[in-house]
C-alpha cells in the first residue's frame, strides 16, 4: 500500500543523491543567468549557481481528498472505476476505466539515453518521484445539495449509463457534508439546490469551527495520515478587497468572527484548511485568496494553491499562443466564445459571476506578450473577448469557438478558428486529481541552501506556484511572476521534481547526436 515507501522505476546513481528508508536526499546546483545593464546601453549576463539540498519523504501515507462541491461524482466515479478496474459497454465498445487527462498518471518524461541504444528512455511522470496512487485515495466533502453522489452523477449526465450501473451502490453511500451557503456569493439560480447548509447566512466562528472540525473528523474517521481539500463547487463572485476587513490575517479571522459580509465561503473554507494545516486548492475562478487569506497561510507555513481549472480554451490559449508569439507571429486578437448546458453554465449566467470567469480567462497571455519587445510595444495588448452562454440542451457537451487573429509577414493576416466540443467535466476531473497528487507531493519536499552549515529543512513557500500547469489564473507568492505559458509550467513542474533526484533539468540540447 502507499503507506510505506514505494520501491522506485528507476534510482540515480550519484556522489550528489543518497537513498534512505525514509527520504531522498539530493544535492542540486540551481544555474541562473543574472543580467545588469551595461553602461553602453547593453546587457550583461553573469550565469550564478546556488546549491540547494533537496529532502523528499519517501513514505506517502493515507491520503483523503476532500472535495467542497460534489461535482466531485464525476472525479469520484472515475476513480471507483480505475481502482477496481472496471471495463464497461458503450455503443463504440468496450471502454476500460484509465486516467487519461492526468498529466502525473498518463504522461512520461524523458529520463535520458540508454547507454547501449542511445535510445530515449521515458518513465511515467508519476515514477520521478514517490506519489500517492489516485486509486488510494479516500474521498468525501460537502454540498449544499443534499444528494447522494449516485443522484449526483445521474443529475450531472456526463457518464455512461452503463459505467454509472457498476459504480452506483458505492457512490450512493456517500453523502455530502452540509455546507456553507451565502446566498449572495452564487447566482440566485442556485437557491433551488441548496437543501444542506449551516445554519446562518453570513460568515462566522461557528461556521469556520465545524468545517474544521470535519476535516478532523473525516482524518480521524479513515484514519488519514493527511487530506487536501479542493473548491469544486461553484463560482461565486468577487469579494471586494476592503482595508480592515480581509486584508491581513488578523482582521480576516475578526471579520469572521464579526459576520462581515464580504467573507465568502470559499474563503471559510480556505481558512479551516490553513488553521488545519491541509492544503487547499481553488479550482473556480472567484478571489478566494484575499490578502488576508494569504498572509494567515504564510504564517501557519500552510499550503494554498488556485485559481480555476485550465481545462480546455485556456489550456490550448496557454499552448498556441505561445507558440505563435515564439515562432514570430504577431496575435492581434483572441475572440473566445462558448456555450454550455450544465449546472456551471447555468450559474456563470449570473453576471457577477460571470464576472469571475471573465476575469481569469482574460489574462491568460499577459506573460508571453510581455517576453516579445520585438512583436508588442511596452503597453501593448491583443484584443481579447470572452463570451459564455448558457445552453440546457447540451448539458455537459460543451462547445468552444476561438478565434486566433494574427499578424504574419510583410502585412499578411492569419486567422485560425477552432471548435471544441467535449464533455467540460471529463476534462476537469483529471485536472483534480493531479492537483491533489501534485499538492500532497509538495507536503513532502523540504530543501535548504546547502552552503548554510546545518541549515534547518523548511517547505516551499505557502503558496503552490508549482500547480500553474493546472490552473487558468496561477496563484503565485506576492511580488512573484506569474507564468501563464503551458510548455513553461509543465518544465517547471518536471524540472523541480528531478531536481529532487538531482537530476539536471530536461534539456532538448541531444548534443551526443550532433557532435561526433
Ligand atoms: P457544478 O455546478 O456542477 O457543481 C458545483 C457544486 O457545488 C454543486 O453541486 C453545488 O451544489 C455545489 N456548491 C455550491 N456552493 C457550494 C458551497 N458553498 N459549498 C459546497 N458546495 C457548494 O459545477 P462544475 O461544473 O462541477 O464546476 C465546479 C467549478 O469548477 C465551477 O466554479 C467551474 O467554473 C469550475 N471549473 C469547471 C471546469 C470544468 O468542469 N471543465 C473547468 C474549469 C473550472
Ligand atoms: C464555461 O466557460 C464554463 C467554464 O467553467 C469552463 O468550462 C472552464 O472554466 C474551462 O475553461 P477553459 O477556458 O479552460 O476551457
Amino acid at each position: 500500500t502507499s503507506s510505506s515507501a514505494q520501491a522506485p522505476l528507476f534510482t540515480v546513481q550519484s556522489p550528489n543523491v543518497t537513498y534512505s528508508d525514509d527520504a531522498i536526499l539530493s544535492k542540486y546546483v540551481y544555474r541562473q543567468t543574472k543580467v545588469t545593464k551595461s553602461s553602453n546601453g547593453g546587457y550583461v549576463a553573469t550565469p550564478k549557481e546556488t546549491v540547494y539540498d533537496f529532502k523528499v519523504e519517501r513514505k506517502v501515507g493515507r491520503v483523503g481528498m476532500m472535495l467542497v462541491g460534489n461535482n466531485g461524482s464525476t472525479v469520484t466515479a472515475g476513480i471507483i472505476a480505475n481502482r477496481q478496474g472496471l471495463s464497461w459497454d458503450t455503443r463504440e465498445g468496450k471502454q476500460s476505466a484509465n486516467y487519461y487527462g492526468s498529466m502525473v498518471m498518463s504522461s512520461t518524461v524523458k529520463l535520458g539515453t540508454d547507454s547501449d541504444t542511445g535510445k530515449e528512455i521515458y518513465v511515467p511522470f508519476n515514477e520521478l518521484l514517490p506519489m500517492v496512487d489516485p486509486n488510494e485515495l479516500v474521498i468525501g466533502g460537502w454540498d449544499i445539495s443534499g444528494m447522494n453522489i449516485a443522484e449526483s452523477m445521474d443529475r450531472a449526465g456526463v457518464l455512461e449509463p452503463t459505467l454509472k450501473q457498476m459504480v452506483r451502490k458505492e457512490m450512493a453511500q456517500m453523502v455530502p457534508l452540509p455546507s456553507i451557503y451565502y446566498p449572495d456569493f452564487i447566482a440566485a439560480n442556485q437557491e433551488s439546490r441548496a437543501d444542506n447548509i449551516l445554519e446562518g447566512s453570513k460568515a462566522c466562528t461557528e461556521h469556520l469551527e465545524k468545517i474544521r472540525a470535519d476535516i478532523r473528523e473525516f482524518k480521524s474517521k479513515h484514519s488519514l495520515d493527511k487530506i487536501i481539500v479542493q473548491w469544486t463547487a461553484n463560482t461565486e463572485r468577487y469579494a471586494e478587497i476592503l482595508p480592515g476587513i480581509n486584508d491581513t490575517a488578523d482582521n480576516l479571522l475578526q471579520s469572521i468572527a464579526s459576520g462581515h459580509p464580504e467573507i465568502a465561503p470559499s474563503t471559510i473554507f480556505a481558512t479551516a484548511c490553513i488553521l488545519e494545516n491541509a492544503p487547499f486548492i481553488n479550482g473556480s475562478p472567484q478571489n478566494t485568496f484575499v490578502p488576508g487569506v494569504i498572509a494567515l497561510a504564510e504564517k501557519h507555513s500552510a499550503f494554498i494553491g488556485g485559481d480555476d481549472f485550465k481545462s480546455g480554451q485556456t489550456k490550448m490559449k496557454s499552448a498556441l499562443v505561445d507558440f505563435l508569439i515564439n515562432a514570430g507571429i504577431k496575435v492581434k486578437s483572441l475572440a473566445s466564445y462558448n456555450h454550455l448546458g450544465n449546472n456551471d453554465g447555468r450559474n456563470l449566467s449570473a453576471p457577477s459571476q460571470f464576472r469571475s470567469k471573465e476575469i481569469s480567462k482574460s489574462n491568460v497571455v499577459d506573460d508571453m506578450v510581455a517576453a516579445n519587445h520585438i512583436l508588442y510595444e511596452e503597453d501593448e495588448h491583443p484584443d481579447h473577448t470572452v463570451v459564455i452562454k448558457y445552453m440546457p440542451s447540451v448539458g455537459d457537451n460543451k462547445r468552444a469557438l476561438d478565434e486566433y487573429y494574427a499578424e504574419i509577414f510583410m502585412g499578411g493576416h492569419q486567422t485560425i478558428n477552432m471548435f471544441n466540443i467535449c464533455e467540460d467535466s471529463l476534462l476537469a476531473s483529471p485536472l483534480i486529481i493531479d492537483l491533489v497528487l501534485i499538492a500532497e507531493l509538495m507536503t513532502r519536499v523540504q530543501w535548504r541552501e546547502n552552503s548554510v552549515d546545518d541549515a534547518e529543512f523548511k517547505g516551499f513557500h505557502s503558496v503552490l506556484s508549482v500547480l500553474s500547469y493546472m490552473l487558468k489564473a496561477p496563484l503565485t507568492p506576492p511580488g512573484t511572476p506569474v507564468v501563464n505559458a503551458l510548455s513553461k509550467q509543465r518544465n517547471a513542474l518536471v524540472n523541480i521534481f528531478r531536481a529532487c533526484v538531482g537530476l539536471e533539468p530536461e534539456n532538448d540540447m541531444t548534443l551526443e547526436h550532433k557532435l561526433f
